[in-house]
C-alpha cells in the first residue's frame, strides 16, 4: 500500500512537471515572438512588428522621401481658404503609417513610423487665429493619433479618440498661441509611438509677422535601432551625419531663423551648439524680445526654441549636440557661409 501510494506521489510530480515545462516553452516562445521592452518610465511593454525585413511584402522602403535637405526649408501652409466672417482655414491632410523601413546608417534598417512618409512629418504652419483642419487617415496597422501643442479644446486633444487601422479623424482649432509647437501621436506606449517617428513642427505666426530671414527648421532626434531603450543614432531632421556630408548653404550678414525642435525620446536632455557665432534665443518663440543670447541651448523633450543669428565671416562652421556622444553618433552638421 505504502508503495503504491509512493507511485502516485511520483506520478502527479511527474505529471505536473511536465505540464509547467510545457507552459514554460509555449511562455517562452510567446516572449520571443514579441520583443520586451523595459521603457524608462518603468513600464514593461511587448511589441511586436518592430523589426520588419525591409524586402518583405509589408515592408515599403521609400527612403527618398526622408529628405533633409528639402525638408529643412519646406513649410506646409495647407489648403487655404476663407470662411464668411473673414477667418482664413488652412485644411492639411496627415497619413499615418508603421511599415516603412528607412537605413538609418549603411546597412542599418529600422522601421520608421511615420506621418505622410517623412520623419519628422511635415511642418505645418499658420498665422495666429487661422482655423486649422487636420484631416487625419490612419493606413497603419496600429492606432495612432494627433496631439497638438498648443491651445485647443479637450475633444481635439488627440489622446482619447485613438484611431484605429483604417480610421479617420478630424481635428480642428484656432492657431494659438503665436509660437514654436510641435504635434505627435499621444497612444501608449508613447516611448514606442514617439521613437519611432510620430512627430513634426507646428509653428504659429504672429499676425505681424517676423522680419525677413533665411529660416529653417531643425529637429533633434534619435534611433533605438537594438530596442534596448537606449538610442543608437541621433540627428537633426532625420538622418545621422546628413548635414556634414551636404553643408546647409547661408549667405554671410543675412538673418538665420531655425526653428529648433527637441522630440528626442529616452535621453534627459539634448543639446545645440553654434561654431563661430553666437545666437538670440525666444524660448517656445511666444515672445518677440529674446531670452538669451548664447552659443549653446539645451532643451528637454518638447521644449524647443527660435534662434536667431548671421555669420559675420565667409567658412565652414560646425554645429552640434554639445553633449559629446550624441555628436559622435549623428548629431553633427555644418554650415558653409558665402560671400
Ligand atoms: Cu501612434
Amino acid at each position: 500500500m505504502r508503495f503504491n501510494k509512493l507511485l502516485i506521489v511520483i506520478m502527479v510530480v511527474a505529471i505536473a512537471g511536465t505540464a509547467f515545462a510545457v507552459m514554460s516553452n509555449l511562455q517562452v516562445k510567446a516572449q520571443s515572438e514579441d520583443k520586451m521592452v523595459v521603457g524608462h518610465s518603468a513600464g514593461v511593454y511587448r511589441t511586436t512588428g518592430d523589426v520588419l525585413n525591409p524586402e518583405g511584402e509589408d515592408a515599403r522602403v521609400n527612403l527618398d522621401e526622408i529628405d533633409p535637405m528639402k525638408y529643412l526649408r519646406e513649410f506646409d501652409y495647407g489648403t487655404v481658404s476663407k470662411l464668411e466672417d473673414g477667418t482664413t482655414l488652412r485644411e492639411f491632410t496627415i497619413v499615418a503609417d508603421d511599415r516603412q523601413v528607412m537605413e538609418v546608417s549603411p546597412g542599418v534598417f529600422y522601421n520608421v513610423w511615420t506621418f505622410n512618409g517623412t520623419v519628422p512629418g511635415p511642418t505645418i504652419r499658420a498665422t495666429e487665429g487661422d482655423l486649422v483642419r487636420i484631416h487625419f487617415i490612419n493606413n497603419g496597422t496600429k492606432e495612432h493619433t494627433m496631439h497638438f501643442h498648443g491651445i485647443h479644446k479637450a475633444e481635439m486633444d488627440g489622446v482619447f479618440e485613438k484611431v484605429g487601422p483604417g480610421g479617420k479623424f478630424t481635428y480642428e482649432f484656432y492657431a494659438e498661441p503665436f509660437g514654436l509647437h510641435l504635434y505627435h501621436c499621444h497612444v501608449q506606449p508613447l516611448e514606442e509611438h514617439i521613437s519611432h517617428g510620430l512627430y513634426g513642427v507646428y509653428i504659429v505666426d504672429p499676425k505681424t509677422p517676423r522680419t525677413d530671414a533665411d529660416e529653417m527648421v531643425m529637429v533633434m532626434n534619435g534611433y533605438d535601432t537594438d530596442f534596448d531603450t537606449e538610442n543608437n543614432f541621433y540627428t537633426v531632421n532625420g538622418i545621422p551625419f546628413y548635414y556634414m556630408h551636404h553643408p546647409i548653404q547661408i549667405e554671410k550678414d543675412r538673418l538665420v531663423r531655425v526653428y529648433l525642435v527637441n522630440i528626442l525620446e529616452f535621453d534627459q536632455i539634448n543639446n545645440f551648439h553654434l561654431h563661430g557665432n553666437l545666437f538670440h534665443v525666444y524660448k517656445t518663440g511666444t515672445g518677440l524680445t529674446p531670452d538669451e543670447y548664447t552659443d549653446m541651448i539645451t532643451m528637454s523633450q518638447a521644449e524647443r526654441s527660435i534662434l536667431e543669428f548671421s555669420y559675420k565671416y565667409p567658412g565652414q562652421y560646425m554645429f552640434h549636440a554639445h553633449k559629446t556622444e550624441f555628436a559622435e553618433k549623428g548629431w553633427t552638421g555644418l554650415f558653409q557661409v558665402k560671400e
